[in-house]
């Protein structure tokens, strides 16, 4: 069923035609040695190993996990699971931090909960007295409960009051949600997986689906591979394996996709490629992106991007005469410096051609985390809790009912802290407590030296709380161990508003404690409450936090109230809003085309994309959308740093398909792990000829924040461009140790994939480079021996 899905990354094809269902496959894991009649006990749940959500069983047996299959009847992945889903559970169970760690004389000790809860709530307290909450911060995950996250969102805007929250979904999917707003009025996937069974042409805006969400590329493949294959349009820099199925491959230079989108749409309105009626029903703002995109030819585009122009005219050709695209839109687009404006224009090539709100017309504005989405829902990010706008007062008011608090303590003056913004003030000392919950920043924040020294800097007091120690615990004051995935019972929503429960199967290792836990147990001891005096938050355990949850997502678009775990449990995957007047969930928003951008219910006012200053209220309500899309774009500028005569190459990041981010679980799985078991770095045939380089030479990459050395891979990446994957830490091969700190200015995230960097040849290696042969990164000739073996 599963010999080597390894090798065979995406597993056998079950072809489907448009508008058929998605025939169900039902892989499976077990150790070796495990049989079915072994089980104890199979335990619902889902894969928490990427943004797709797939729905599985654990098989259970003497209080170990031994093994994984999909459940047929879920509506992600129809039984199916990827190679991270079968193999990356077994990392959860090797390594783990079993007590809580404190530091003394430099080094991390371990000690009792009590004593390192103690240490926790003494600095809190007395930060708390002498300097207000101001001096706390809170830098959280996208892959926590949504339980943990409304418990800690609580704690942290009710209960200390502190605008400084953010999530490293800043990293993520910050561009996702900013792309929503802006053009909807709120965050929301308004599509479903199911639009793939439904379309003709699919469009991927900077997204390597074959590697990252595996089980969806399985599903686009199946219908490429039926007899009415959809026509595939794909924008990145590399050959990926999405890029080899394209009708259309558009390599651009990275960087640069607002001068291509600006460019489709020109071409979509040039050609009268418009729905002029839903355009003039549902949208507003229609004349300035039409003056805004005048000259934004294919061929000044083609100049810019390095494609050329008759490539973006057939791209703009087959989204103009299709009737259903599905567009999805990933980190090649959001780690960038025009991250949200370049979005947007991807809503608004389907506001444009009325391609909403029906099967097989759909935006997939991807989350990359399993949880993403409730970090923005339960507002541990910038958001205000259940999509509620910080700067409407009511909404406010609202949260302070619900929360029985006074609404000042709520941060609603000025805008929440990004976790870019947060580090800084670490940096500079107006931050003296940051608690870090289920990330590795000092390998997956930007420029990284810079990272250490904020980290390990004596002014700041850090927590943090994960399974394993990692290259941030190392830098903490204090390490909670946390307990992972099917150690804990939780609810997490998927990337099409899919909401999964994932239920209990085993025990945390030691003395490692859920996250809701740990942070009651810090509320308790801070003795925070509400105006009456209750302590704040008013529940003890993660059902009850669900339960307010529900609540609080009560009437806002994110709305919860129909679920419960006992429907979750029976179904599996149910796609938000769920109510009692839609029980089954919402398979589509915005069906009617009406949106949410009624001042009063709206999450943001939005911001100019160029600048990212906000529009406010007046200007927002001068713009009378009411319920109507926003199209807006700006001018194309070129990113923060391009090369030169001293760092002539174009950097960029990514990921492959055997590994997850810092690979603390990945790493400890042994498949994964020998499949791609350390870092490489990515050049063009024509740049390593250049540079005197052959496959598995060491090289020397650097820019002007740092230097790596790494094997060199000669693979498929356009020319004059340097890809590297971000997973693997060390100061000497990390990627963002040469990263820039720059971001989006309306999301704030972070721009990832582009920076200038130089490239030499060190010397000879040991064979070919230890990227895997399977993916993107496949070599251009074949290799003496081959890696993954
Ligand atoms: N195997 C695996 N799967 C994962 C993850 C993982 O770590 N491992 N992480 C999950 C998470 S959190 C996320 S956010 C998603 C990310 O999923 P993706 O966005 O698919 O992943 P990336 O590899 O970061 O970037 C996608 C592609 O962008 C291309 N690219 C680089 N620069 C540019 C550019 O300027 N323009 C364009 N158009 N493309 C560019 C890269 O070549 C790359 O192929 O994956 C999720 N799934
Ligand atoms: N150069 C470059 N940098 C990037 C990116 C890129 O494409 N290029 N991508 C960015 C993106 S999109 C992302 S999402 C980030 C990811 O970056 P990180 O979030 O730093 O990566 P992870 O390895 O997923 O770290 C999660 C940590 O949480 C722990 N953990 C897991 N589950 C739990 C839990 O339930 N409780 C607790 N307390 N801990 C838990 C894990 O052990 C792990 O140490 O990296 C970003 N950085
Ligand atoms: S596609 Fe994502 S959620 Fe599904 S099995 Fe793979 S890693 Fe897990
Ligand atoms: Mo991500």
């Amino acid at each position: 069923m599963c010999s080597d899905r390894i090798m065979d990354i995406w597993g056998a094809r079950t072809p489907h035609t448009k508008g058929n269902p998605w025939p169900e496959r039902v892989d499976q894991f077990m150790l070796d040695g495990v049989g079915e009649a072994d089980v104890d006990k199979w335990v619902r749940g889902a894969c928490l190993l990427c943004s797709n959500g797939c729905g599985l069983e654990v098989a259970v047996r003497g209080g170990r996990m031994v093994g994984v299959r999909g459940r047929a009847e879920d509506r992600i992945n129809h039984g199916r699971l990827g190679p991270k889903g079968l193999y990356g559970w077994q990392g959860e169970q090797r390594d783990r931090l079993t007590t809580p760690l404190i530091r003394q004389g430099g080094r991390l000790v371990e000690t009792d909960w009590d004593t390192a809860m103690g240490k926790v709530v003494e600095r809190s307290r007395s930060l708390l007295d002498s300097k207000g909450p101001l001096s706390h911060a809170f830098y959280s995950s996208g892959q926590l409960t949504i339980e943990e996250y409304y418990t800690l969102a609580v704690i942290g805007k009710g209960g200390i009051g502190t605008p400084h929250m953010d999530g490293n979904t800043r990293l993520c999917t910050a561009t996702a949600a900013a792309a929503f707003q802006e053009t909807f009025g709120s965050d929301g996937q308004p599509s479903s997986y199911t639009d793939i069974d439904h379309c003709d042409t699919v469009f991927l805006f900077g997204h390597n689906v074959a590697e990252t969400q595996t089980v969806l590329w399985a599903r686009m493949l199946d219908r490429l591979d039926a007899a009415d294959p959809p026509r595939l349009v794909c924008v990145d820099p590399r050959r990926t394996k999405v890029a080899e199925r394209a009708t259309v491959h558009l390599p651009i230079r990275n960087g640069t996709n607002l001068a291509l989108m600006n460019a489709l749409v020109h071409e979509l309105i040039a050609h009268g490629w418009v729905d002029t009626d839903y355009v003039e029903a549902h949208t507003v703002g229609f004349e300035q992106l039409d003056q805004q995109t005048r000259e934004t030819t294919p061929e000044w585009a083609a100049e810019i991007c390095g494609v050329p122009a008759r490539d973006i005219r057939a791209a703009a050709e087959i989204f103009g005469s299709s009737d259903n695209v599905v567009s999805t839109c990933s980190m090649g687009f959001y780690q960038s410096h025009q991250a949200t404006a370049a979005a947007c224009q991807v809503n608004n090539i389907h506001l444009l051609r009325g391609m909403l709100g029906r099967p097989g017309a759909g935006i997939l504005q991807m989350n990359g985390q399993p949880s993403a989405q409730n970090n923005r829902e339960a507002g541990c990010g910038p958001a205000l809790p259940g999509f509620r706008n910080w700067d409407n007062p009511d909404h406010v008011r609202d949260l302070a009912e619900l929360w029985n608090v006074d609404p000042i303590v709520i941060p609603h003056w000025a805008a929440p802290t990004d976790s870019n913004a947060i580090f800084r003030y670490a940096e500079q000392g107006s931050i003296g407590f940051l608690w870090i919950v289920a990330t590795n920043p000092a390998v997956s924040m930007p420029d990284l030296a810079r990272i250490r020294r904020i980290l390990s800097d004596e002014q700041c007091f850090v927590v943090v709380s994960d399974g394993y120690r990692t290259e941030t615990t190392e830098l903490a004051d204090v390490v909670l161990p946390a307990a992972l995935w099917a150690e804990k019972t939780g609810t997490f929503t998927n990337v099409d508003r899919t909401v999964h429960l994932q239920e209990q199967a085993v025990e945390p290792p030691g003395e490692a404690r859920d996250d809701t836990r740990i942070f009651l147990d810090y509320a308790r001891r801070m003795g925070l409450s509400d105006k009456d005096g209750r302590p704040l938050p008013s529940w003890d355990t993660p059902a009850q936090a669900f339960d307010a949850w529900k609540a609080a997502s009560a009437g806002r678009p994110c709305d919860y109230t129909g679920l419960s775990y006992e429907l979750l449990h029976e179904v599996g995957g149910i796609q938000w809003p769920c109510t009692s007047t839609a029980p089954q969930g919402t398979e589509r928003l915005y069906v009617d085309g009406t949106f949410n951008t009624d001042p009063d219910a709206c999450e943001s006012f939005g911001h100019d994309l160029a600048t990212g200053a906000p529009v406010g209220r007046a200007a927002y309500m001068a713009q009378r959308a009411d319920g109507r899309a926003i199209l807006k774009t700006t001018a194309y500028d070129p990113p923060f740093e391009e090369p030169d005569s001293t760092y002539p190459l174009r950097f960029t990041t990514g990921r492959t398909v055997y590994h997850w981010h810092t690979r603390t679980k990945t790493s400890r799985s042994p498949q994964l792990n020998t499949a791609a078991p350390a870092m490489w770095v990515e050049l063009s045939e024509p740049d390593a000829e250049g540079l005197g380089i052959s496959e598995g030479d060491i090289v020397r990459v650097t820019s002007r924040r740092g230097s790596i050395q790494a094997p060199a891979r000669i693979s498929h990446t356009r020319e004059g461009v340097v890809f590297a994957p971000f997973h693997y830490g060390g100061s000497d091969t990390a990627a963002n140790e040469l990263t820039v700190t720059g971001w989006d200015p309306v999301s704030k995230q972070p721009e990832f994939k582009v920076a200038a960097v130089a490239v030499e040849r060190i010397g000879p290696g040991q064979g070919p480079a230890p990227a895997p042969t399977t993916t993107a990164s496949a070599p251009v000739r074949p290799l003496d021996h081959t890696t993954p073996k």
